[in-house]
This record gives C-alpha cells, sequence and structure tokens, in this order.
C-alpha cells in the first residue's frame, strides 16, 4: 500500500490526495474498512462514470419493451442511449410491441430552452401516442429540462388523464441530479413503484413465482437464468428489467419472493415491496458455476418444497457435470494469472467468482458508482452519512398495503431466520476479497495507468472508455459492461462461454508484441521557449 500511495496518490495536489486517499484501500476481509463512495467526483479528474439519466432510462428502464421511451431533451441524450447498452428482448410474438429498437425524443431547440418545452413534450407524448397506441409512455428528463424547470410530471399527468387507456409517466432523472448513474436507480425505481408496481393483481397458479430484480439481459444472461428456472419449475413473475414488459411489472407485487442481482441498482424496489406487500428479499448471483447452484439451492431452502428441491439437484448435478469437464480443460492455462475489474456496481464483485474458478487472482476491484454497503455490507447502512447530493434524491414513503400485504410471507420469513436463512443482506465485495488486494472507488483513468504500470495484470476488465488505452499499454481488457459483444456469461452455460473468452484472451500473444506509437518515440515534440 505504501507504493500505492508513493506511486500512484503523490502526484495529486495536497487537497485532491487527501479526497482520493478515502477511496483507496488495502483490503483486510476480517475487518472491512470505511471507504469514500457515491460521492462527487473531483472536477477535472477524468472518471469513468455516467450520469443520473444514463443509469435512469438507459440501465433500469431500457431493458423494457413496451413502454415508449421518450428523452426530453437534446436529440444527443436520446441517440446516445439508444441501443448502446445490449440488453437482449424477446417479443411473444411477431406483432407484439417491441420499441427498444425505436429513439423518441422532444429534439429540443434553442428556442424550446428560452421559451419552455413542455409544449413540445405534449406534441411528442401525443404523436407517439396516435402512432403506437402503447400501453405506457415514459419521459425521461435531461439536465436543461431541470434547469429551466419543464414539469414533466404535470404534463404526464395530463396527457394520461386524456388518453385514459395508456399509462404515461415521468422522471426528474437530470443529468446532474446526482453523483453518477446511482442517483437514476433510484429514481427509476420510486417512479416504477409509484406509477406502475401493483396495478394487476392476477395470480398465475405455479406453486413457485419468484421476481429477479437486477438482472438486465445483457448479452442474453437473463435468458440463461430464464431457462434455469423453467428447469426447476419456478416462475419468474418480472424480471427488473431484462426482457420485461409493462404487465409483468404491474403484477410483480404477486410474487411470494424477490431475488436480487445487482444489489445497487434495485434494492430500492425490494425494500419498497417488503414494506408494502410483505414479499422478503433474497440476494442471490447467477455468475459463476458455484454461485448459480448456491443461489438456486437458496430458493429450494425458501420454498422448502421436496420435489423442488429433488429437481434443483437434479439441475445442479447434471450441469456442474459438464461445467467441471471444460475447466479441467482450460484451468492449466490460467491458473496464476492475475486481474482488476472495475465496472459499474455489482459485476466487479460478481465476476470475481468466475476468476476464481479460473485459478486468478484479482489483485484490485472497485465500482465507479455504488455505495458503502455494496463494499461493505449492508449493515453499515445506518452509518452512511447523508450529504446535500443525497439529500436531492426522493425517499418514499411506504405504507404497508392492509389488503395485499402478505403476512402468510412474513412469517415464514421469521421461521427460517429463526434457522439461520438470512433475508434482506448483502454482504458486499470486501468479505470476499483478498488480504491486501486493492479496492478503489470511482478509479481515475490516471489511477489506471499506475496500477497496470505497477501490477502488470494478465487482464483489465472495464468498459469501452477503458478498453483501447489499456490495449495500448499491452494488457487485453475484458468488457464486463457489453461483453465485447460477447457471452452470454450467466448460469452455466455462460460460465463456460466466460472460461473460454478469458483463456482466449490472457494467453494470446498480441499484446505483447504492440507497442503504442508514442511508446517508441515522442508523436509530436515540444519545447518550452521563455519569452522575455
Ligand atoms: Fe448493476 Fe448492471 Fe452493474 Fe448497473 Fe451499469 Fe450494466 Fe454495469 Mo454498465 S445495473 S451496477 S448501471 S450490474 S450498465 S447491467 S454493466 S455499469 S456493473
Ligand atoms: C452506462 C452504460 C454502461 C456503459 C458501458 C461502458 C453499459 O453507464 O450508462 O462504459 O462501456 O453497461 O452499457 O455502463
Amino acid at each position: 500500500y505504501e507504493k500505492i500511495d508513493e506511486y500512484m496518490l503523490d502526484k495529486y495536489p495536497k487537497k485532491v490526495y487527501r479526497k482520493r486517499a478515502k477511496s483507496v484501500l488495502p483490503n483486510d476481509p476480517a475487518e472491512p474498512g470505511e471507504i469514500q463512495a457515491n460521492v462527487r467526483t473531483i472536477p477535472g479528474i477524468i472518471t469513468q462514470r455516467g450520469c443520473t439519466y444514463a443509469g435512469c432510462k438507459g440501465v433500469i428502464l431500457g431493458p423494457t419493451r413496451d413502454i415508449v421511451n421518450i428523452t426530453h431533451g437534446p436529440i444527443g441524450c436520446g441517440f446516445y442511449s439508444w441501443l448502446t447498452r445490449r440488453n437482449q428482448t424477446r417479443p411473444e410474438s411477431d406483432k407484439a410491441e417491441n420499441f427498444i429498437p425505436y429513439c423518441f425524443s422532444t429534439d429540443m431547440q434553442d428556442s424550446n430552452i428560452v421559451f419552455g418545452g413542455e409544449a413540445k413534450l405534449k406534441e411528442a407524448i401525443q404523436e407517439a401516442y396516435d402512432m403506437f397506441h402503447p400501453k405506457a409512455i415514459a419521459v425521461f428528463s435531461t439536465c436543461p429540462v431541470g434547469l429551466i424547470g419543464d414539469d414533466v410530471h404535470a404534463a404526464s399527468k395530463e396527457m394520461k388523464a386524456k388518453f385514459g387507456d395508456c399509462n404515461v409517466f415521468g422522471f426528474s432523472c437530470e443529468g446532474y441530479k446526482g453523483v453518477s448513474q446511482s442517483a437514476g436507480h433510484h429514481i427509476a425505481n420510486n417512479q416504477i413503484f409509484k406509477h406502475v408496481v401493483g396495478l394487476d393483481d392476477t395470480r398465475s397458479d405455479s406453486k413457485f413465482r419468484v421476481n429477479l430484480l437486477g438482472e438486465y439481459n445483457i448479452g442474453g444472461d437473463g435468458f440463461v437464468i430464464d431457462e434455469l428456472f423453467e428447469r426447476c419449475g419456478i416462475e419468474i413473475v418480472s424480471t427488473f428489467s431484462g426482457n420485461s414488459t409493462i404487465g409483468a411489472f404491474e403484477n410483480s407485487h404477486t410474487a411470494d419472493l424477490n431475488l436480487i442481482m445487482c444489489h445497487r441498482s434495485i434494492n430500492y424496489v425490494a425494500d419498497m415491496m417488503e414494506k408494502k406487500y410483505g414479499i422478503p428479499w433474497l440476494k442471490v448471483n447467477f455468475i459463476g458455476t458455484e454461485a448459480t447452484s448456491k443461489s438456486l439451492r437458496r430458493l429450494g431452502e425458501y420454498f422448502e418444497d421436496e420435489e423442488l428441491i429433488a429437481k434443483i439437484e437434479a439441475v445442479i448435478v447434471e450441469e456442474e457435470v459438464k461445467v467441471k469437464a471444460e475447466l479441467d480443460l482450460i484451468k492449466p492455462n490460467t491458473k496464476g494469472k492475475t486481474t482488476m475489474l472495475f465496472v459499474g456496481a455489482s459485476r466487479a464483485h460478481h465476476y470475481q467468482e468466475l476468476f476464481n474458478e479460473l485459478g486468478m487472482e484479482t489483485l484490485a476491484a472497485g465500482y465507479e458508482f455504488a455505495h458503502r454497503d455494496d463494499y461493505e455490507g449492508r449493515r453499515v447502512i445506518p452509518n452512511i452519512k447523508v450529504d446535500a447530493d443525497s439529500r436531492n434524491i426522493e425517499e418514499l414513503h411506504i405504507e404497508k398495503d392492509e389488503a395485499k400485504y402478505s403476512q402468510k410471507l412474513q412469517d415464514k420469513k421469521a421461521a427460517l431466520e429463526a434457522k439461520g436463512v438470512e433475508f434482506s443482506d448483502y454482504d458486499g465485495i470486501m468479505v470476499e476479497m483478498e488480504k491486501g488486494s486493492l479496492v478503489i472507488d470511482d478509479i481515475s483513468h490516471y489511477e489506471m495507468e499506475k496500477l497496470i504500470d505497477m501490477y502488470k495484470p494478465s487482464i483489465f476488465c472495464a468498459g469501452i472508455k477503458e478498453k483501447f488505452a489499456v490495449q495500448k499499454m499491452g494488457i487485453p481488457l475484458k468488457q464486463l459492461h457489453s461483453y465485447d459483444y460477447g457471452g452470454p456469461y450467466a448460469g452455466y452455460k455462460g460460465a463456460v462461454n466466460f472460461y473460454k473468452d478469458i483463456d482466449r484472451m490472457v494467453n494470446t500473444k498480441v499484446w505483447s508484441l504492440i507497442k503504442a506509437p508514442w511508446a517508441t518515440g515522442a508523436a509530436m515534440n515540444a519545447s518550452f521557449v521563455k519569452v522575455s
């Protein structure tokens, strides 16, 4: 760690040094230290973070296919969030609605900024309604909307009342609203809960009904999980929000259990559903073979049904044998190699499972925008300092729905808790990382380059912004956001895909053969000339 201090952080001005040092920790799994997270990025530093609008529109609502998502703002915001996240969807038929390939925007102009954009927004909502007659229209605010004071909620309410058969709701998810995408997740959770969840009480008659929260079907991960659940006889009422529909969200409060994959982006919905409807939640992870088996077993444990448990065990046995055969061939090639993972949030934690299975060591990891609980575990939530930025995001006051609340599920939870089953819990990344490995929040580009220089990992995992800079340093970069257009990586089938891709990447010679142009000689020369 002294080396880190000396080599990575010491170039910062004193004030910046003091701030950044609080976000860089040597790990101790036995006693996770306090890390600074979810605070503003220091101006001037190159961060990998995105904006609140991206978290709300792109991440949470983006994967839902039958809502017309209108971006209220300049065209760039809509354009750059159009099909850039690799969420897949499978409409029920060729005729079923699927608006994902469309990019809807009010295309705000200077005159709308000066004279207001609400009229144009209402026109856009009307146009979308006339053309598609969708079940729902969602309106997403970009930065200028908040600055000029357009009321997207009033406009949505007015249009909803006018149509009568189309749910219209807005999001105050202006890009600057929070310090990162994370604020956008929270805003999206709130509005979906307020305007959609609970509208349809229909209960299918299947025995085991769950929601899968925080699974966005990137590269088809959700499809793999759906298939596994189907084989076990478990119905997914709604996924939030991979391959989802508005109808599934409306019906989701009828499930008997919520499973959380990505804790950061969706824990709010789980908490609100528990308060209002009494649905307990469990943390799961379907990234990694062992993690997948463990998560499936948690389901058996929850439903306490012999037949279900037997089915789950049969699936586990069948799949683990296949995975083992593949891993036995690959592991000798990857064992002893090293990695670093820096992604938005959950994946920097979940993917360590797959690297462990490959016998690879994680030297450093961190999140762009997660909160202290994703690092240190949910037990620190009461101690998290609420600052002006977090206060900016609305906390909904949720009350029990007397008619729909399930005391039965809560009694079940209490009985299982007495037997040691842990509900509503997430232990965070730190307890599972090696002692002495590095944990870094909102890593800067500069820090990333220094880390790579110092440790020369066999592979670096991050996103498109880092990819080419890192590869020019001679290190392969695996995108854990888009999967480099590969995947799926979830479940057993996904694990095997990942093992193969990583084996190929860490063992290719190409990276040691290339040299960035600037490494072979200065591309440009300049000298300091003193002007007298
Ligand atoms: Fe959750 Fe995600 Fe992630 Fe995320 Fe994202 Fe993503 Fe991500 Mo990119 S919801 S936090 S806001 S697991 S889009 S599917 S890959 S940064 S680590
Ligand atoms: C986002 C989306 C993103 C970006 C990925 C990347 C994604 O943050 O708005 O930087 O490569 O997964 O698509 O996280």
